[in-house]
């Protein structure tokens, strides 16, 4: 093939992985459908973030800040839709998480101890993404401390009832860009009955993905 078919259709092909979510992203959801359970029915998940560890550093590696520590602005969301996805209008549009923490010149380690929930309502799924993502706010540009993601799988089935649920282990999550840097979060999911299920989506818009990055 000439140097130029190939081009194009390497072309096609990123044009194509852009448009859907990637093709590795793709790739992934079909290891995982082979790997873990799926998971079928009404449940409720509670995610409870406990603190960050910013380490004072944005994503760089450099201070937050010249003085002072991190004004961190954190923020989570609970995806089961788009486990496998990237951050931003790929996955869940930033400005659907709900925010967790907002504060000035903070600690290192930013002491947040928020619980957040989300109801998967008859849908199978197999993997949920716990997303969190932290901003260093700033006069003129706020900058990224990082992005955090780290997964329940059907392997770890849900508990009957919430009476019944147990938290997990705490979670150490890594950052995505500095992974010496961490979330530490727990959780738990249990059976609901239906008419407590609250549906609700990404809110990704039709076009959200073209813009992420
Ligand atoms: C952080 O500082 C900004 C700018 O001085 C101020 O507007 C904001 O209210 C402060 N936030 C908190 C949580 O103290
Ligand atoms: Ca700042």
């Amino acid at each position: 093939m000439s140097a130029l078919g190939t081009t194009s259709i390497l072309a096609v092909l990123l044009v194509f992985g852009f448009v859907s979510g990637g093709l590795i992203d793709l790739g992934q959801d079909a290891l995982d459908a082979a790997k873990y359970p799926l998971i079928t029915g009404f449940y409720r998940i509670e995610m409870h973030v406990d603190r960050l560890d910013t380490q004072g550093k944005s994503h760089t590696g450099l201070s937050c800040d010249p003085i002072g520590g991190c004004d961190p602005k954190i923020k989570a969301f609970i995806d089961t839709e788009t486990p496998n996805r990237d951050f931003g209008g790929d996955s869940v549009p930033y400005d659907n998480y709900i925010v967790l923490y907002e504060g000035n010149d903070s600690e290192k380690v930013v002491p947040i101890g928020k619980t957040i929930s989300r109801d998967i309502c008859g849908k199978g799924v197999r993997k949920v993404a716990m997303r969190v993502r932290a901003m260093d706010k700033d006069t003129v540009n706020d900058d990224k401390i990082d992005n955090y993601k780290c997964f329940i799988t059907g392997e770890n089935a849900p508990a009957a009832s919430a009476d019944t649920a147990e938290w997990s282990a705490e979670i150490a999550c890594p950052g995505e860009d500095r992974p010496t840097s961490k979330v530490f979060l727990k959780y738990r999911w249990y059976a609901i009955p239906e008419s407590t299920c609250r549906p609700s989506s990404n809110g990704k818009g039709l076009f959200s993905g073209l813009l992420s990055r």
